[in-house]
C-alpha cells in the first residue's frame, strides 16, 4: 500500500471481503452531510464486496460510541464498526463538548472490544467545511472510514497469520 495523498484517495486492501460484516452507524444531526457521508461509506463497502452491512442510525454524534458499545456487546458477529456524524461550530462551547466526547468515545469503545470503531465524523467549523469533505473538492470522509475499516480488518488478520 501506497501513502494517502487526500481524503478521496482510498487504498483497500486486495482480498475476498464475503465472509466480513461491518455496522454503519449514522448520527441524523446535519443530515444532507451525514447522508452523503453514508452514500460515500456503505457504495465503497459494497464495491469491495462486503458480505453484510448492518445500517444504524442514532439522533446525533454524541449517541455515536454508546450505540457501537450496545451494538459490539450484542452481536460478536461485527468486524468493524463505522460511526458517521458530523458537528459543526455553533456560537456556544457545544461544539467542543460534542466533539471531544465523541472522539474519546469512540476510541474507548474501540479498545475496550478490540473491535476497529472508526471515527468519521467531520468537526468543522462551517457548513461548508463540511460539504467540502462529504462529496466536494477535499473528498468524502464516509469513503476514507470506509477503507480505513477495511485496512484494520485485513491488518488484524495478519496479526492471527502471524502467530
Ligand atoms: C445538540 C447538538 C448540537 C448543538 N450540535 C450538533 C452537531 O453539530 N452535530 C451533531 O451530530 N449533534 C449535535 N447536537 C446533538 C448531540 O449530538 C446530541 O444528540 C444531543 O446533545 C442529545 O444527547
Amino acid at each position: 500500500m501506497g501513502s494517502k495523498q487526500n481524503l478521496s484517495d482510498v487504498l483497500i486492501p486486495n482480498q475476498d471481503w464475503s465472509h466480513v460484516t461491518i455496522a454503519v452507524i449514522k448520527a441524523s444531526w446535519n443530515e444532507e452531510i451525514t447522508h452523503a457521508l453514508r452514500e460515500g461509506c456503505v457504495n465503497t463497502l459494497q464495491k469491495a464486496g462486503v458480505g453484510k452491512i448492518l445500517e444504524f442510525t442514532v439522533p446525533g454524534s454524541f449517541e455515536l460510541a454508546q450505540f457501537a458499545n450496545l451494538l459490539l456487546e450484542k452481536n460478536k458477529k461485527v468486524d468493524a464498526v463505522v460511526c458517521l456524524g458530523c458537528v459543526i461550530k455553533g456560537e456556544t462551547p457545544h461544539f467542543e463538548y460534542i466533539s471531544s466526547a465523541t472522539a474519546h468515545g469512540i476510541m474507548q469503545v474501540s479498545i475496550k472490544h478490540n473491535v476497529p470503531v472508526i471515527f468519521g465524523v467531520l468537526t468543522t467549523l462551517t457548513l461548508e467545511q463540511a460539504k467540502a469533505r462529504a462529496g466536494g473538492i477535499h473528498g468524502n470522509k464516509g469513503v476514507e472510514a470506509a477503507a480505513t475499516a477495511l485496512q484494520m480488518i485485513h491488518e488484524q488478520q495478519r496479526i492471527h497469520e502471524s502467530i
